[in-house]
């Protein structure tokens, strides 16, 4: 199978047990922290932000990567870095002068990423591919967990990934919503290689048992290649 990287979406956790899931999670193998960061304008919601990730750090040691639903992001990369992130994604849709944008994450200490929505041409993504760790293609709109995949992210990724190989490009592709093992077995042989992991996948609620939950996920995508 091709590189898989975990990335559980903290905001999936049951966050009155901050600790006691982090510790849980870094146990069972996962990769790193994607925290979701809302600003309530871009996306229809609200969620974590700069205290909420120095306590994640306080309690575990994986590596923490910001997924930044904002608008005006350019004026809290430096903070979301300071808090300690060191993978930091940005939409292509909220910023304007997205080169500037990478390139001063990238010389903060912090691996740049670039998201994108399921409605926004990949064409956007084409001159901002060479300055990028990785490419986040959203697979639902994002704002809510808990949401059914749009089918057109199958293709998007299928073309992207063969645009990074045909440029011979650094960059990862991410992919973020109803990530089931069905679906993260397609996405694995579009070329995808680093999958947020939430309610589709790892988290059943209160009480689950990552350590069982996380090896078991990433068996039932080996086998599931097989079969897709
Ligand atoms: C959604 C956000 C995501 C979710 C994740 C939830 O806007 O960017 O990271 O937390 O997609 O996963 P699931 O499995 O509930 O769709
Ligand atoms: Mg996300």
């Amino acid at each position: 199978m091709s590189k898989f990287i975990s990335a559980p979406s903290v905001m999936c956790a049951n966050l009155a047990r901050l600790e006691e899931e982090l510790q849980a999670l870094e146990a069972a193998g996962a990769d790193e922290l994607h925290f979701d960061i809302m600003d309530g304008l871009f996306v229809p919601n609200y969620t974590l932000g700069f205290d909420f990730i120095k306590a994640a750090r306080r309690s575990c040691n994986l590596p923490c990567s910001a997924h930044l639903m904002i608008t005006q992001p350019e004026k809290y990369i430096q903070r979301f870095y300071e808090a300690g992130c060191r993978i930091i994604t940005i939409h292509v849709e909220t910023s304007v002068h997205a080169h500037r944008l990478l390139t001063q994450i990238r010389e903060l200490g912090a691996s740049p990423g670039i998201a994108i929505n399921p409605a926004t041409p990949l064409t956007k993504l084409d001159y901002l591919l060479p300055f990028v760790d990785r490419v986040l293609v959203m697979t639902v709109d994002p704002g809510y967990a808990g949401q059914p995949i749009l089918p057109t992210a199958f293709e998007r990724v299928r073309i992207l990934h063969e645009n990074i190989q045909y440029y011979k490009y650094n960059a990862n592709i991410e992919v973020d919503g109803n990530i089931t093992v069905a679906n993260a077995a397609k996405l694995s042989r579009l070329g995808a290689e680093i999958f947020v992991l939430g309610t589709a996948s790892i988290f059943k609620g209160p009480g689950t048992d990552y350590v069982k939950e996380l090896p078991a996920f990433k068996a039932a995508i080996a086998v599931e290649r097989h079969l897709v």
